[in-house]
């Protein structure tokens, strides 16, 4: 049977939640800490450009030969002899590592977009009066998965995870679970076809068979406020969901704390904070050991306490101001030819260069969610977290589909991330030119996101609007999205797009319309790793990358309400829009650090920079 989108599909009402229309099915907070089998390894796959084994023309394709999802033993089927004809087989395919986009498995997928099925077999647990589900943390774009033949189900959205049960479609032995994925984006997908990094297709994050008992804690939360209190939830999925007593417990932080799950298995419970707890900050990461336990279930968790506010043009963190010494960051390991496989030393590679190399307490996950790993171990390091939605440059503005699809990701993201200390902002947008279905659109995500979770700020990375005045160049943030955002983020390019002298940039002023913190969400100019340039900067060099950086800090400086940056970007990436054939070659050479990691001149710049920044706000 056809589930349907994994998107679509609601979960029952629960009046407690403000914002649970939009809550999946199944979560399985916590997952990576529950009994499974991790599907990852090599699985066989089969391209399929045009769709073939998708399409059903009047049915006849249900006899089709090119149907890769069938359970089929092919070499058995020819073996027989006879009419019998097939122009697929799983079983004897080439082998592709998953995780990881098929852009760096095969020279000739490097910029193959379409859609291509992949296989694994495997044989699970014996069940014995477990569930089973299926958590895929995330494909890129869409999904369409098969179990031993049956459709199981579909989903659409590139960086979150989704989950379907298939306690009843699994057999005993072995089973044969088969992925369609179509990495195919359009004007109607989130992002659209045009961004400025490589899309990537696969199967990029981990897959899990998860077992659970029969009535299990699908997702709990705990959070302190900035009254001094412990508030949460648990939400408990099976046929003895109701009137279950509840138990919410930190080691280390005397806290334990019991509630009873109402008809819908919801509980929620509100205690005091001690006094004792230590609180989550990047000089300090403390997490505790939680469980959230009931029905003879435990969900674990190692979480941090922190609260998270603004007040005028300050953020606060525990109460005390806070600049956000930061850098943007793409999904992509270190390399030659990444495959966007991030794997827990991938990611403490990455974020070691901002905590330990750059003296940074923050980084922008741009453009969209990025893996649990790296956010966990934002956590554990001590980085604050800027999270975002791909909804970038240009969306269909003004169809109600892609609003709904841009919620479904928002709600995605925030149920599997809201036990993050380290996230503290959700941003809504990049760059997207000012108009009224726009600002609309943006305006009911922000709606959406402080429904999903109160206790976090929400931005969005605005353009702004460059005028002359009185003969002086004046920077102006002018956007009525400001109205909605706790913080007003900004990318700014002077210096490096269009005709700006460097010298030039000290004097630029800035005004905003509201007195709300600002961060520089983006800036950065490109220079390809090893070239130098003596005498006058010239664009593209290492030099004139530094001298940009200087003078770009130098503005800062006099940006009234400043309070954090993430320039443009740690690590040169891949992007098929940069074609320079002497600079770029498919690269935006925008990092500090080259593709393997060798440092330009300009993350001594800023790193210097942040140093004094820490001991100024120390
Ligand atoms: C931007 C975009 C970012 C680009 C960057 C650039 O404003 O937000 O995705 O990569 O500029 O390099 O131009």
């Amino acid at each position: 049977a056809v589930i349907g989108l994994c998107l679509m599909s609601a979960a029952p009402v629960m009046a407690q939640n403000a914002a649970s229309d939009l809550r999946p099915k199944y979560l399985l907070t916590g997952a990576i800490d529950r009994e499974n089998d991790d599907l990852s390894g090599q699985w066989t796959y089969s391209k399929d450009l045009y769709r073939t084994g998708l399409t059903d023309i009047n049915g006849w394709v249900a006899k089709s030969r090119m149907q890769r999802y069938r359970d089929l033993d092919v070499a058995a089927e020819e073996a027989k002899g006879g009419a019998t004809f097939f122009e697929f087989d799983m079983d004897r395919g080439p082998q592709m590592s998953i995780p990881g986009a098929w852009n760096a498995a095969e020279p000739e997928l490097r910029y193959y977009d379409g859609l291509i099925w992949f296989q694994r077999k495997f044989t699970p647990k014996a069940l014995s009066g477990k569930r089973a589900f299926l958590r895929f943390e995330a494909v890129n774009y869409r999904a369409y998965i098969y179990l031993n033949g049956k459709e199981i189900g579909r989903h659409e959205g590139g960086f979150t995870p989704f989950v379907f049960e298939v306690t009843d479609a699994l057999k005993a032995g072995e089973n044969r679970l088969t992925v369609g994925v179509d990495s195919k984006h359009d004007g109607k997908t989130i992002p659209t076809e045009i961004t400025d990094w490589d899309l990537y297709g696969g199967i990029t994050r981990p897959v899990r068979l998860i077992y659970t008992p029969q009535t299990f804690v699908d997702d709990a939360t705990a959070t302190l406020t900035t009254q001094g209190r412990i508030t949460g939830s648990v939400q408990l999925n099976g046929a003895n969901a109701a009137g279950q007593a509840v138990t919410f417990a930190v080691a280390g932080a005397g806290i334990k704390v019991s509630a009873t799950t109402d008809a819908t298995g919801y509980a929620a419970f509100d205690v005091k904070a001690p006094k004792g707890l230590k609180l989550w900050s990047p000089e300090s990461p403390t997490l505790y050991d939680v469980t959230f336990s009931a029905a003879g279930d435990t969900l674990k968790d190692r979480m941090g306490f922190r609260t998270i506010a603004v007040k005028g043009e300050q953020i606060l963190l525990n109460g005390k101001p806070i600049f956000l010494r930061g850098i943007s960051l793409h999904e992509e390991e270190f390399g030659t030819n990444p495959a966007r496989r991030i794997t827990p030393q991938a990611a403490r590679a990455l974020l070691s260069e901002i905590k330990y190399g750059l003296h940074g307490n923050y980084v922008r996950l741009s453009h969209y969610p990025h893996s649990e790993v790296t956010v966990r171990l934002a956590d554990e390091m001590g980085l604050l977290v800027w999270s975002e939605i791909p909804v970038y440059w240009t969306v269909d503005w003004e169809n109600p589909e892609a609003l709904a699809k841009v919620k479904h990701m928002q709600a995605e993201t925030i149920y599997r991330d809201r036990n993050r200390a380290s996230v503290i902002l959700w941003s809504v947008g990049n760059e997207t030119p000012i108009s009224e279905p726009r600002t609309k659109f943006h305006n009911a995500m922000a709606d959406n996101a402080r429904a999903l979770d109160p206790t976090r700020l929400i931005s969005a990375a605005l353009l702004v609007e460059r005028k002359t005045i009185d003969g002086h160049v004046v920077i102006a943030i002018d956007d009525p999205l400001v109205d909605k955002l706790d913080v007003m983020a900004v990318n700014t390019y002077a210096g490096w797009y269009g005709d700006d002298k460097l010298d030039a940039l000290p004097d630029m002023r800035w005004t905003a319309p509201q007195k709300k913190p600002i961060v520089l969400s983006e800036f950065g100019a490109d220079a390809l790793a090893g070239y130098h340039a003596v005498g006058e900067p010239k664009k593209f060099s290492e030099e004139y990358q530094a001298e940009y950086y200087r003078k770009t800090l130098e503005m800062a400086d006099k940006i009234p309400g400043l309070q954090g940056m993430s320039p443009w970007i740690l690590k040169d990436f891949q992007s098929p829009r940069r074609e320079h054939p002497i600079y770029q070659n498919g690269w935006n050479r925008k990092g500090l650090l080259s593709e393997t990691g060798e440092h330009k001149l300009a993350f001594e710049v800023l790193a210097d920079y942040y140093v004094r920044k820490a001991a100024d706000t120390a």
